[in-house]
């Protein structure tokens, strides 16, 4: 199917390169599912990206998580996704302000020559885009910033009145600005963020799994099908995934869930 007609009024407001790329894969795969691959060594990451790679749309990594990190084997992974037509996702919720954070895009991990997509809180304020965003620059790539609008674990702050709002209104327009996080274990909430935001970013979203509730430690899980109805664009899935059994077979039945949810969808 093509991806105009799949995404409607998404596809012809979300001109963004990167976002254009993401619904383009998301469409040759049939899949809205983006991997969280929180797993603490480069070879079980490596064999969950070998297994689960043909069902997912994009690789959502924590870099900072990988107990034997190097940047050789990192490249590895890296060509091992791009081979899977997968963007990158560093979910580094940067929080500092501007050259703080350019200069973070660097560093031993140099983010800026592998992540096409990071995630930043606006707790700083807005230029905290523009810091990320120079950060590509000084590499000669171009990347783009998924803001915390939500959060999915239980008492997070960003639900103090007037704060998604604000991040709203800091980034709707933004180039630099991929998308939003919208908060897959209240579906409520998340129509009504997707509401405010209209068709011109794309929402991701955490805290979905198949079996609906408290996750660990203040996660909290909603249902997947419902994020998508709900107007979410991709949905982030990790323990869901890499803790069964059958690592393969499950990310394919995301992926069923969240296409057929977005071919049902009403909004396009
Ligand atoms: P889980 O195993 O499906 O619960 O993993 C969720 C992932 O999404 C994990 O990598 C978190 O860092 C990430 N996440 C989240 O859970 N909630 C949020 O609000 C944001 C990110 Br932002």
């Amino acid at each position: 199917m093509e991806p105009a007609d799949v995404w409607g009024a998404r596809w012809d407001a979300c001109d963004n390169t990167l976002a254009r790329q993401y619904m383009e894969v998301a469409c040759s795969k049939q899949s809205l599912v983006i991997l969280a691959a929180d797993l603490n060594t480069m070879s079980g990451l490596n064999d969950l990206v070998d297994q689960v790679g043909p069902h997912i749309a994009a690789l959502k990594t924590h870099v900072d998580l990988v107990d034997d990190w190097t940047a050789e084997s990192w490249a590895g992974l890296c060509e091992k996704a791009k081979a899977h037509d997968l963007l990158i996702f560093e979910d580094q919720k940067f929080g500092d302000i501007g050259p703080i954070s350019r200069g973070q895009m660097a560093g031993i991990y140099d983010i800026r020559s592998w992540a096409n997509i990071v995630t930043a809180h606006g707790i700083s304020g807005p230029d905290i885009v523009d810091g990320l965003c120079a950060g590509w620059t000084d590499v000669g790539r171009e990347g783009g910033v998924l803001l915390l609008a939500q959060m999915s674990s239980r008492g997070n702050l960003l639900g103090l009145p007037g704060y998604t709002d604000e991040m709203i209104r800091a980034g709707v327009s933004n180039s630099g600005v991929f998308g939003f996080i919208g908060n897959g274990s209240r579906a409520n909430e998340l129509a009504e963020l997707r509401q405010k935001v209209g068709n011109q970013k794309l929402i991701w979203t955490p805290g979905v799994n198949l079996a609906v509730g408290d996750g660990e430690m203040g996660q909290r899980y909603g249902d997947p099908r419902d994020a998508v109805l709900a107007g979410s664009d991709g949905i982030i899935v990790g323990s869901g995934i890499y803790k069964s059994d059958q690592k393969d077979e499950v990310a394919k039945a995301y992926a069923d869930i969240s296409w057929q949810a977005l071919l049902e969808r009403s909004d396009i």
